[in-house]
């Protein structure tokens, strides 16, 4: 029999706000990039965004990446999970804190919904701070759920709120 090959399109959304947050979000990129099953294709800006979910802790460092992949939505889950311990996260509060958060948030037009692992993610479409650097990955990039694109549920994010800056990515 043939093996399957899988070539699939999946897009991340990186945060830290903890220790070095810019620091941080570029060494997750290096460790997923150290991957042979992944080329990356898309790096969207760097920018401080204001805490959402829980508002009384630090700003964050978001960006995002598109990358090419030959492993399925489980492996890339169970994968980013090695880089989030190795590089010392540690589950704690909901929403709060973290050294580094890595989630996916398309995987090609795929649509998962487990108890572990659901793409799109959930919460992508309210959140300027996932958004905005997939806007500059390609403004046409298709929500496969909502039939939106990412610069249109941006522009449906209220003006002032969420509140984030550009920064030099480092
Ligand atoms: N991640 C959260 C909760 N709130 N806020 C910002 N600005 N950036 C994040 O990455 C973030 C958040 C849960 O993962
Ligand atoms: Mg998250
Ligand atoms: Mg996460």
């Amino acid at each position: 029999m043939k093996r399957q090959v899988i070539v699939a399109v999946v897009y991340l959304s990186i945060g830290s706000n903890m220790d070095d947050p810019e620091g941080s979000v570029a060494g997750a990129i290096g460790e997923i990039l150290k991957d042979e099953g992944v080329e990356l294709i898309g790096q969207g800006g760097y920018y401080e965004t204001e805490p959402q979910g829980k508002l009384d802790q630090p700003w964050f460092v978001n960006t995002a990446v598109a990358l090419k992949v030959d492993f399925s939505a489980g492996a890339a889950l169970d994968k980013i999970k090695e880089i989030e311990n190795k590089m010392g996260r540690k589950r704690s509060v909901k929403w709060g804190p973290r050294k580094i958060d890595i989630d996916i948030i398309f995987y090609d037009d795929l649509i998962v919904d487990t108890a572990d692992l659901k793409i799109p993610h959930p919460l992508a479409a309210e959140r300027r701070f996932v958004l905005r650097p997939l806007k500059d990955i390609d403004p046409d990039l298709t929500h496969p759920q909502l039939g939106k694109t990412v610069s249109e549920l941006l522009n449906e994010i209220p003006e002032g709120r969420q509140r984030m800056r550009k920064i030099e990515a480092p």
